[in-house]
């Protein structure tokens, strides 16, 4: 016992000696490795907590997205090989409640002379017996643009792990006079009343963006139906999407299908939709003719949200939406994190009661993520007055829910007639959070420090005097101060609310996500979306904060808020693969 003790003692010693020598280690670290700590430390606390991001590397757009005997899959496009795009595969993750994700190893990479250049993005079809397949595109030897299928190896396996590509691929080329570098992203296919498969490909034809129809009887030879089912002035049209809504029934009439296409937009990288009537026979679409295409048209997201794609929820009868946000900090600073690009949360989407728009709200699913909440009620925020919403551990991973009212809309400035041809994102440029208006800017200082020189806005503003003399209410996401940090991109981003709110008594919803270095709005019930990304360099972890602002004339009235710390997802690697 005693020789133990004495033991004891000198391991204790050694121990303290060792451990005091690290300690003076720490204390002098040189400027650079103590900077490089930092930034780690910095770039690690911007990973998502629950938005859908591998552990490294580059990732992009979300592919054949599907549910599969009872699980989702999400497939998207990944580089294995680096933070930057390049050497694309198709990343595999799966899901039996679209919050927890089983990281599969790629289930597409090239293999062929029909992709060895990439497996880009494409869609999956579950065809009436059940079999999903994948249509994807391929870069060929020649760096020709192609169209692949690809099968499951083993149907009896819900994972989906392995695929076969058929031999005879490619079973779409670009046809003479098209351009084979610019022919992409099938969509899932439908089949007509004639029992033939259709689907579209995204083209363009010198600045006409196009999506080229094709059909087929076996899923093997296409045929090109020789015209496009839309095109727009606007360039190259990338990963267009397909797919009906149902209309509960406009103005009256008893409902029915309208048909939504949209498309991502190459040029600016932005994407936008129209819906109107498909016409089975005759393959024909008709968008409803208020909607506009291209720069004027309506978007599922204002802001960093692109290569979007739908599937069908056949286990619960909803459509969901899959978008890829990008980031917004250099390519220097994702070499440096290793990693780039994250997915937005999965989104119901359909079209709103009074037909005019379509409407998005995160899956229901992300609610059994919430946890401890803080709760606001009735409560008055003066002009130029915040506040801030204590009491959640980290409100860098959270979920808010409010309801503003506006208590003065008389305070609100008239709409500049020269901002009619603008689109609210020049609009809300021109007029940034910090700019005082008369009803508003008022809404959520996000990622704030506490000395809140870092804040990120999500806020809107009313105007009086749009159409009819109604009101315009501008939703905005002004990332001018939330960060310290050099060389970042940080764009206001903005949409128009469809919000009547003479009606509303002067309430308007809104719920943001905030997930670290992601800031996902959903404004009036999922009216008008925007996300945006951010990167702080004091608001992190605990040390972020959460602050209603009213930069405004109006006194603004939080009728409620709830605000909820939001539990980490479980990304695990597939057991499979070590067995
Ligand atoms: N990304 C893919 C293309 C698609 C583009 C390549 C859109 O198939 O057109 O990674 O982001």
């Amino acid at each position: 016992m005693a020789i133990r003790t004495w033991a004891w003692a000198v391991f204790l010693l050694l121990a303290l000696l060792s451990s005091s020598s690290s300690c003076r280690a720490a204390e002098a670290p040189s400027p650079q490795v103590s900077a490089d700590a930092d930034l780690a430390a910095i770039d690690d606390a911007h990973r998502t907590g629950y938005h859908f991001q591998p552990p490294k590397n580059w990732i992009n757009d979300p592919n054949g997205v599907m549910y599969y005997k009872g699980v989702y899959h999400l497939f998207y496009q990944y580089n294995p090989k680096g933070a930057v795009w390049g050497n694309i595969v198709w990343a595999h993750a799966v899901s039996t409640d679209l919050v927890d994700w089983v990281m599969l190893p790629p289930a597409i990479y090239p293999t062929a002379p029909f992709d060895v250049n990439g497996c880009w993005s494409g869609s999956a079809t579950v065809l009436p017996d059940g079999t999903p397949v994948i249509m994807y595109t391929g870069i060929d030897g020649e760096n020709r643009q192609v169209q692949n299928v690809a099968y499951p190896k083993d149907l009896s396996d819900p994972y989906l792990r392995e695929w076969v590509k058929p031999d005879y691929n490619p079973v779409i080329a670009p046809g003479p006079g098209m351009n084979a570098t610019a022919f992409r992203d099938p969509t899932t296919s439908w089949q007509g009343p004639d029992g033939l498969w259709r689907l579209v490909i995204g083209t363009k034809d010198n600045h006409r963006g196009l999506a080229m129809l094709y059909r087929s009887r076996d899923f093997k030879r296409w045929a090109p139906a020789g015209r496009a089912l839309h095109s727009g002035d606007t360039g190259m049209w990338e990963c267009p999407d397909f797919y009906p809504v149902n209309s509960p029934g406009v103005g009256g009439g008893g409902g029915g299908t309208k048909h939504v296409l949209k498309v991502s937009l190459d040029l600016t990288r932005f994407e936008y939709y129209t819906f109107g009537e498909y016409d089975q026979a005759t393959d024909t679409y008709v968008p409803d003719a208020a909607l506009a295409d291209g720069n004027d048209g309506l978007r599922y997201d204002y802001g960093n949200f692109y290569a979007s794609k739908t599937f069908l929820d056949t286990a619960k009868q909803r459509r969901i939406l899959w978008g890829w946000a990008n980031e917004s900090d250099s390519t220097a600073d994702d070499l440096r994190k290793g990693w780039a690009g994250v997915q937005a949360v999965p989104r119901k989407v359909w079209l709103a009661p009074d037909g005019k728009q379509l409407v998005q709200w995160p899956v229901v699913e992300i609610e059994s993520l919430r946890g401890n909440h803080v709760n606001v009620t009735d409560t008055l925020v003066k002009a130029g007055q915040h506040f801030e919403v204590s009491g959640l551990a980290s409100p860098a991973q959270a979920d808010v829910e409010a309801s503003f009212q506006v208590m003065d809309l008389d305070k609100a400035e008239p709409f500049d007639p020269a901002w009619r041809a603008a689109d609210a994102q020049t609009v809300c440029a021109a007029r940034g959070a910090e700019a005082k208006g008369g009803v508003g800017p008022f809404g959520l200082w996000v990622l704030a420090s506490d000395d809140l020189k870092e804040r990120t806005a999500v806020f809107f503003r009313v105007f009086k005097g749009g159409d009819g003399g109604k009101h315009v209410v501008l939703m905005c996401n002004d990332p001018s101060m939330s960060s310290h940090a050099d060389n970042l991109y940080k764009p206001t981003f903005a949409g128009f609310v469809d919000v009547d709110v003479a009606q509303t008594r002067g309430k308007i919803p809104l719920r943001t996500l905030i997930d670290h270095s992601v800031v996902e709005s959903f404004g009036a019930h999922g009216k008008t979306c925007i996300l945006s990304r951010v990167y702080p360099t004091k608001a992190i972890g605990d040390e972020a904060r959460l602050y209603v602002f009213n930069n405004g004339e109006s006194d603004v009235k939080v009728t409620h808020l709830n605000a909820y710390e939001i539990r980490s997802v479980k990304i695990t690697a597939d057991v499979k693969q070590n067995t």
